[in-house]
């Protein structure tokens, strides 16, 4: 298997996070973003939609989305489970991985790919270019002070997000809270829940993949 990452990107700490837990290795291959690797032809090959992360496994299947990919390692090494052990846990724990990514992380790169300099014309992901929309940027800040909200309630009495089990939407949560505070917006003073989950998940190992 061939694990396509970019050290210093978000969404494929997700998958490193995931599988330090696992205790799996995974052989991994830089993509520099910088350069613009991930729109080359060779890139392609694995993602069309020219993003990291992605795995090739040794039949050539090719695997994207970050939440595809865990949902692989999820399969392939059941130990420990972190999608949940029941089918109960498991519509829970793909309910609030879906709603972190969709209202969390989708907020953030909102606010980033609208207002770094770096993302001109590139507001959205993919090789066509897409202009920024300052306007964007207020609207993520919105959606992201929504999400705290939300993820604070949820872990009001729960010491992960879905209970007493960390799973994959503690992960994407802690990958989504970080992109945010890099963006210099704290965790609201309101949300004690969330600081306290925070720094719990932040202590584990894994944390630092
Ligand atoms: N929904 C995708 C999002 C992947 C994504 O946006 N990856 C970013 C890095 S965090 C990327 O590859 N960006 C390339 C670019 O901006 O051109 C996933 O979860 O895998």
């Amino acid at each position: 298997m061939k694990f396509y990452d970019c050290a210093t990107a978000p969404s494929p700490r997700r998958v490193r996070i995931f599988a330090a837990e696992k205790g799996i290795e995974l052989p991994t291959v830089q993509v520099d973003l910088r350069s613009g690797e991930h729109f080359g032809e060779a890139f392609r090959a694995i993602n069309p939609t020219c993003t990291v992360p992605a795995i090739e496994l040794d039949d050539g299947t090719c695997i994207y989305e970050s939440v595809a990919v865990c949902r692989y390692l999820e399969a392939a090494y059941p130990e420990p489970p972190l999608m949940g052990s029941d089918p109960a846990e498991q519509g829970v724990v793909a309910m609030w991985d879906h709603r972190i990514e969709t209202e969390g992380f989708m907020a953030a790169a909102e606010m980033f790919r609208n207002m770094a300099r770096g993302m001109k014309d590139h507001a959205l992901t993919g090789p066509e270019p897409v202009a920024q929309i300052p306007e964007l940027v207020e609207r993520g800040r919105m959606r992201v002070g929504r999400f705290f909200d939300t993820l604070d309630a949820q872990l009001d009495g729960r010491e992960f997000v879905t209970g007493s089990s960390y799973t994959a939407a503690d992960i994407t949560a802690l990958v989504t809270v970080d992109f945010i505070n890099r963006l210099k917006v704290e965790t609201p003073e309101g949300c004690e829940n969330v600081r306290r989950w925070h720094e719990a998940v932040s202590a584990r190992p894994s944390a630092s993949a």
